[in-house]
């Protein structure tokens, strides 16, 4: 048969769902390291000297859970070798992943009871009796439409011995792992359509600008160094669309990365025809995009919406992400991740501005990564514990800020006008 590739994560929670005797076991073995694959079976060992012992469940999943935990806690790879046929139990497993922003790939043993039985009578010491696989198997057939709505993020059938003999494992890095990028690297704050002012920026930082008969643009960084936006590329100011055709240009050239703000969710909810209020300076965009032909709204829709909530670079000494990002979520995707890179630490009520209140997560920050990001404007740079805030306001009459990485120097241009009044 030939070889199939699952691709899964680097990080990751990977369930193996089957009846006793399905070869769990012998394919977590085979497919991954011994640490991380914690079986219940071994859990049962470890608590009472006798793997196959039924009667220490409670406590075998207990500790279970516990190793399952600190691992994700440390962003470790763990299998997770028991039936995992109940929902109940998956529940246990779901949440710790939910808590550590893990993503849940389960690996689905759906095979004959007859093969089931015939292996289990092969097991030393600890053959589960016949009717309990032929429950566990009953029980597969209806748990599988529920493991789809549980949240799983990948789900893989294996549905016969030379199926499963035939799978090879394959691990790709998360969208957000990028560090094996080490820099140098220029990180633009929140540019809120203002293109005259991120032209003259990259001058100043040594980009050479060319713009094309078809109002594309080709520029060309200085020597190894690279471009990283913090998002929050448009609305308020008065071109939009070419500070998207700059940073898409260069996205796609390789000499430039971006990251997701708010404002780019907005706007691509907008396009997509979903019912959004027009503030925040979305309605100035709009008017833009107006004159701009539908191919090009097409294709900028598609790129807002591929960009990524945050980098962690330069072997996780750097983090860029549009609103900041606490330690625990870093180098994670989930719900909550993408939000907090999006919107702040926000505790979901207003102030009386109508903005929302946010927590000083920066306050609390005692990662090692330094963080580099934007969306709150601020009249002055100042290093919070590690964490910088580059949006100095300058669709608001500020400034356009970068930060050199890793020289630590700031450079920036003034704003030629006071484009938007503040909102405070
Ligand atoms: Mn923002």
């Amino acid at each position: 048969m030939k070889e199939t590739a699952l691709i899964i994560p680097e990080f990751c929670l990977v369930l193996l769902v089957g009846p006793s005797g399905a070869g769990k076991s012998i394919f977590a073995q085979r497919h991954f390291r011994d640490t991380e694959v914690i079986s219940s079976d071994n859990c049962r060992g470890l608590v009472c000297d006798d793997e196959g012992n039924q009667t220490v469940t409670e406590d075998a999943f207990n500790l279970l859970h516990t190793i399952v935990e600190k691992r994700l806690k440390n962003r470790r790879l763990t299998v997770v070798d028991a039936t995992n046929l109940l929902a109940k139990g998956r529940a246990g497993l779901l949440r710790i992943a939910k808590e550590y922003h893990t993503q849940v790939v389960a690996i689905i043993f759906n095979l004959d009871i007859d093969v089931c039985l015939k292996r289990n009578n092969l097991r030393p010491n600890r053959q589960v009796k016949p009717n309990v696989v032929r429950e566990h198997i009953r029980t597969l057939k209806s748990c599988r439409k529920q493991i789809k709505k549980e949240g799983i993020r990948q789900l893989f059938t294996l549905n016969s011995p030379e199926e499963i003999e035939a799978i090879k494992i394959n691990r790709r890095s998360l969208s957000c792992n990028k560090r094996e990028e080490t820099g140098p690297f220029d990180i633009i704050g929140d540019i809120h359509g203002c293109a005259d002012e991120l032209e003259q920026l990259l001058e100043k930082l040594g980009y050479k600008i060319k713009r094309n008969k078809d109002r594309a643009y080709t520029i060309t960084p200085p020597m190894n160094r690279r471009a990283i936006f913090v998002g929050d590329l448009m609305d308020r100011g008065p071109r939009t669309p070419d500070v998207l055709r700059i940073v898409k240009s260069m996205v796609e050239a390789g000499t430039a990365l971006c990251v997701k703000g708010n404002h780019e969710i907005k706007l691509v909810r907008v396009l997509d025809g979903k019912d959004v209020t027009l503030t925040h300076g979305l309605d100035k965009s709009l008017d833009q995009f107006a004159t701009e032909t539908s191919e090009f709204r097409h294709e900028m829709r598609d790129f807002m919406d591929g960009l990524v909530s945050h980098y962690v670079l330069d072997g996780g000494k750097l983090v860029v992400a549009h609103a900041g990002l606490c330690e625990d979520m870093q180098g994670r995707s989930s719900g909550a991740v993408r939000a907090f890179c999006a919107y702040g630490d926000t505790t979901g009520e207003k102030d009386n501005l109508g903005l929302p209140i946010r927590r000083d997560w920066a306050k609390l920050y005692k990662g090692s990564a330094k963080v580099v990001y934007g969306h709150v404007p601020n009249d002055t740079l100042e290093w919070v514990n590690g964490t910088l805030c580059i949006d100095t306001a300058c669709v608001f009459g500020g400034n356009l800020t970068a930060l050199r990485y890793p020289e630590m120097e700031l450079i920036d241009v003034p704003a030629a006008k006071i484009y938007c009044a503040p909102a405070h």
